[in-house]
């Protein structure tokens, strides 16, 4: 038997063939392999358990990994951070001063153990294995399998979390993929790359991001996470029933979260890495973007072509044609004047919208551009491997040079920039581009990397870690290498953005390409450059789920798709399902056709006006569910699995629909020529959210939706649910002018007539309102009183918000679905008033079963967070 293999580089080439095994190793290798690694010894604290293990490969036996630069002393911890929670941390017990993620960035603040109920205490066992169990359903959560492949050498280090019973797994990103993951091995590190879609079986289909987190499901649904800490390029690998991972630096610093449902492991996992961030009220709105703008008054033309077709719109973007030579914070003089540019804001700061332009990652390398110089006096800039000075690039403006964001002075230098940068282009929002930094060349231009490459690595995940980057051997402050920190670039410029709008109170506006571990503290993010194509639009929905599990709630993809041109069709599909990402932008490149909503015919007008005034209609319940997220962490726009996880079907046809908090579910059109489609729904109650009508499910539980075009996207609303909806979205332009609509409450019954629902209420815009309490959150709750009366009572809890005169003034409607007798009257009692509310207008139609109390004109206006008792009294 050959025992010098490189046994993980074996098992990325066999893939997973029938005659093997997972690992690709027939059984008898399996069983012949042990970890190199003896226990010398074992000692525990009240949450800790500390293992030493020293290499000690078995006679006979080369390390899988090869046997260079192997680290002879391995230093364990393992702690309990809190009763659902377990860190491993594996390091080289003589050498601390290895590379390692700082502990800042998750950022860790463990709790403590607590009674550890879930969790049966951790089996240690020679050589080195360590399995923790689940109490709950004695199900192993964690296994080092002696008996399975592991190594821990200077710039390869292999592991894999054995469970040994068949799992399913999505997350690790970032990629283009389906939900759950093939099985296979995946590439871990930022890229900025065409649009390859990933399989599991070409190594380098990696993309913006290293997210190295993943959600297990087992064949009894219960389910498990993992993060693997480390920011160095890897692979990591799924198999039926493991999840492994081979590096190349750093060390292994593995988190469990320990379920066991996926919505509790995601609940688990923003716990450790911190809640998605707040976003501003008119984030949430309609954003219009294009690369190819050639000048302010195209741009303008645009944004003034949404008011011409009375179209809905918060924020008109620039893509980097507004630069003067593709230099960051300067405007083109020629066709970008200041004067243009500065008259163009104020018309959209009048009319309530916004500007965001874009910001590259590479900063010009001219002497004559003022950012770079004030950036070369500070020595703010990455260093270069190959003489004195800054590393460089060629990015769009040339040759350029990158912040080094670990240096102290970074920070202070980013943020008087975006200071000048404000006063010249006045924006609201940032667009991070470009940051993974991504490079045209490989390494600096006229020096080839040469320090660290595929050549002197042992182990190359992927393609080689210069490819399309910096060169890796750059270095940081302290002499870090760039070829440790390369896939955590996007999240330190992100941060050091946040940390400008933050010192205003302002809530980010913040959109990157790139992200790391905990990214949406801090900032939303796009998918990046999609083609306009029918699949891309339905890995959309993946990208989004991918994304909201990592933390990143305020996400989405280039509505109508960005490069290649889009059809009217397409268009039309992708603007009913795009304005219902959390963050909804119609982007293109530049020489495809248009795609505005105009662009194409009355098909695509018609629905773009209907898709964008059903998101301004949802934008309280938007509102209301990603503050949820930011206050409890979870996602807002979510696989309709998390909501119903003993429903497999849910999560075979996971992008089929979605959810949009607990209420509503979403039936996309993902593909042409539809006008009828079958869509299949949990087991529940469901009325259309449009009409009322209650959705009837066949014996399979589908039904058959009518969508025609033009017309909205199939919405539907999960009985014991109460939405809020905002009546003025059917004639508004913009969000903020949107605060000034009365409320109408949708609710849909259960099966006891019950229902709950919560509305948010504050300022939209301040960073603070969670940690000081500036905010009211509403409960709705509906229930059965008796034979004849039904009552909705409100009830305000933290109560920290006084709404202005005039924002959001009173409920004027209250809409029950599964309503099956007329209303006769309605009362109301709150502190300032009892008695019967008049004049109403009730309707009621017996074949949907939609009772409509109109209250707008009631003399008493029913404050829509006001603690108040509402008696709804059926004729009988
Ligand atoms: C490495 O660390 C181990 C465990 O702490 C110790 O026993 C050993 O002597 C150290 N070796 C060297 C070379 O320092
Ligand atoms: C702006 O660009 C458009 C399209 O190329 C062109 O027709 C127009 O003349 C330009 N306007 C100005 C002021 O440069
Ligand atoms: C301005 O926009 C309208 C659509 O609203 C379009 O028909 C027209 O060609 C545009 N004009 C310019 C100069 O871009
Ligand atoms: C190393 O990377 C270069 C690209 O930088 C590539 O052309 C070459 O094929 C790679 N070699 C190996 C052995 O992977
Ligand atoms: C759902 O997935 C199953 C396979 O699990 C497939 O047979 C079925 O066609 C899918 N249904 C829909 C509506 O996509
Ligand atoms: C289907 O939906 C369209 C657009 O909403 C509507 O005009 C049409 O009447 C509906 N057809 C049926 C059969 O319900
Ligand atoms: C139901 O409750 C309402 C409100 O308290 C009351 O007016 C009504 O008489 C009750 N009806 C019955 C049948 O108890
Ligand atoms: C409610 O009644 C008012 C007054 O009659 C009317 O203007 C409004 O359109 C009605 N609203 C709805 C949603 O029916
Ligand atoms: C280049 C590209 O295709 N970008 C995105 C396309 O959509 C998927 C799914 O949302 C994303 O994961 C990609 O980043």
């Amino acid at each position: 038997m050959a025992r010098n293999l490189s046994k993980f580089v074996f098992f990325a080439l066999l893939g997973f063939s029938c005659a093997f095994n997972d690992f690709g190793f027939t059984e008898e290798e399996v069983s012949a392999f042990t970890n190199p690694y003896v226990v010398t010894s074992v000692s525990q604290s009240s949450s800790s358990v500390y293992i030493s293990a020293a290499y000690q490969a078995p006679a006979g036996e080369i390390d899988f990994l090869g046997a260079e630069q192997i680290i002879q002393s391995l230093s364990i911890v393992i702690q309990y951070d809190n009763a659902y929670r377990v860190r491993v941390t594996i390091t080289d017990a003589n050498n601390s001063g290895r590379w390692r993620v700082p502990d800042s960035i998750p950022p860790y603040s463990p709790t403590g153990p607590g009674t550890f109920y879930s969790l049966t205490p951790i089996v240690v066992g020679q050589p080195l294995s360590i399995k923790i169990t689940r109490t709950t359903d004695n199900k192993v959560v964690f296994f080092l399998n002696p008996n399975q492949p592991f190594g821990y050498n200077d710039q390869d280090i292999g592991f894999a979390n054995w469970l040994g019973y068949p799992i399913q797994v999505m997350g690790l990103g970032e990629r283009i993929s389906s939900f759950v993951l093939a099985q296979g091995s995946y590439t871990l590190y930022a890229r900025d790359r065409g649009s390859p879609i990933d399989t599991g079986d070409t190594p380098d289909s990696n993309m913006y991001s290293a997210q190295p987190f993943y959600l297990a499901v087992d064949n009894q649904l219960a389910a498990h996470g993992g993060l693997f800490l480390n920011s160095n390029a890897m692979t990591s690998f799924v198999g039926s029933n493991f999840v492994g991972f081979r590096t190349t630096g750093g060390i292994i610093d593995f988190f469990l979260f320990i379920g066991p449902e996926p919505a509790d492991v995601i609940y688990q996992y923003h716990q450790l890495i911190g809640n998605p961030t707040l976003v501003p009220w008119w984030g949430l709105g309609w954003h219009q973007c294009r690369w190819g703008m050639q000048n302010i008054s195209v741009v303008a033309n645009v944004s003034n072509s949404y008011t011409t077709y009375n179209l809905p719109l918060d924020a008109m973007w620039i893509d980097i044609d507004y630069m003067n030579q593709f230099q960051d914070f300067t405007l083109d003089p020629v066709n970008f004047p200041q004067a243009s540019v500065s008259a163009w804001v104020a018309g959209l700061t009048k009319a309530n919208k916004h500007f965001v332009p874009i910001v590259d990652a590479g900063i010009a390398q001219n002497t004559q551009y003022a950012t770079y110089s004030a950036g070369l006096a500070l020595n703010v800039y990455i260093a270069s491997p190959n003489h004195a000075g800054p590393t460089t690039g060629v990015v769009w403006p040339g040759t350029a040079v990158f912040v080094d964001w670990t240096n102290p002075k970074a920070t202070a230098f980013w943020t008087s920039q975006l200071t000048g940068f404000q006063t010249l282009a006045g924006f609201s929002g940032i667009w991070l581009d470009m940051n993974e930094a991504s490079n045209f060349v490989n390494g600096e231009p006229n020096y080839p990397p040469t320090k660290i490459t595929n050549l002197t690595m042992p182990y190359t995940p992927g393609q080689d870690v210069n490819m399309n980057s910096l060169d890796v051997a750059s270095t940081h402050y302290g002499g870090v290498l760039e070829y440790n920190l390369h896939s955590m670039f996007g999240f330190y410029e992100t941060f050091a953005t946040f940390q400008y709008f933050s010192s205003q109170n302002l809530r980010p506006f913040i959109i990157t390409r790139s992200s790391f571990v905990g990214t949406g503290r801090y900032a939303g993010k796009w998918t990046g450059d999609n083609f306009s194509q029918w699949s891309f639009m339905a890995y959309s929905i993946t990208g989004l789920f991918d994304l909201g599990m990592f933390g990143i709630a305020f996400a989405g993809a280039d509505i109508c798709g960005f490069q290649g041109n889009t059809n009217e069709e397409l268009c039309s599909r992708w603007m009913q399902l795009g304005t219902l990402y959390p963050f909804s932008r119609n982007h293109n490149q530049i020489m495809q056709v248009d795609q505005y909503p105009w662009s194409f015919g009355p098909t695509l007008l018609q629905t773009s006006n209907i898709a964008i005034r059903t998101k301004y209609s949802l934008l309280l319940h938007f509102a209301t569910g990603m503050f949820r997220v930011s206050q409890n962490g979870g996602m807002h726009f979510r696989p309709a699995f998390f909501d119903y996880p003993n429903d497999i079907n849910l999560l075979n046809n996971a992008t089929s629909h979605f959810m949009l908090g607990e209420g509503l579910i979403v039936h996309p059109v993902l593909s042409p020529g539809l006008t009828r489609m079958s869509a299949y729904f949990p087991s529940d109650l469901w009325y259309d959210f449009y009409q009322g009508t209650y959705t009837q499910l066949n014996y399979y539980n589908t039904v058959n939706l009518n969508v025609t075009l033009p017309g909205p996207i199939p919405i539907h609303v999960r009985g014991g649910h109460i939405i809020s909806t905002l009546d003025n979205s059917n004639t508004v332009l913009d969000a903020i002018t949107l605060r000034k609509s009365p409320i109408t409450l949708v609710v849909a019954l259960n099966g006891a007539f019950q229902a709950n629902g919560h509305a948010v209420f504050d300022n939209g815009v301040s960073a603070s309102t969670i940690s000081a309490n500036e905010f009211t959150m509403v409960n709705y709750h509906y229930q059965y009183l008796n034979q004849t009366s039904d009552t909705l009572i409100i009830q305000p809890s933290v109560n920290g918000y006084t709404r202005p005169a005039g924002e959001f003034p009173y409920i004027s409607n209250i809409i029950i679905y599964g309503c099956v007798e007329g209303v006769r009257n309605v009362f109301y009692s709150s502190n300032a008033y009892t008695g019967q509310l008049n004049p109403v207008f009730l309707l009621w139609n017996p074949t949907t079963s939609v009772c409509k109390i109109n209250l707008s004109s009631s003399r008493v206006p029913v404050q829509p967070d006001v603690a108040a008792t509402i008696t709804i009294n059926f004729y009988l």
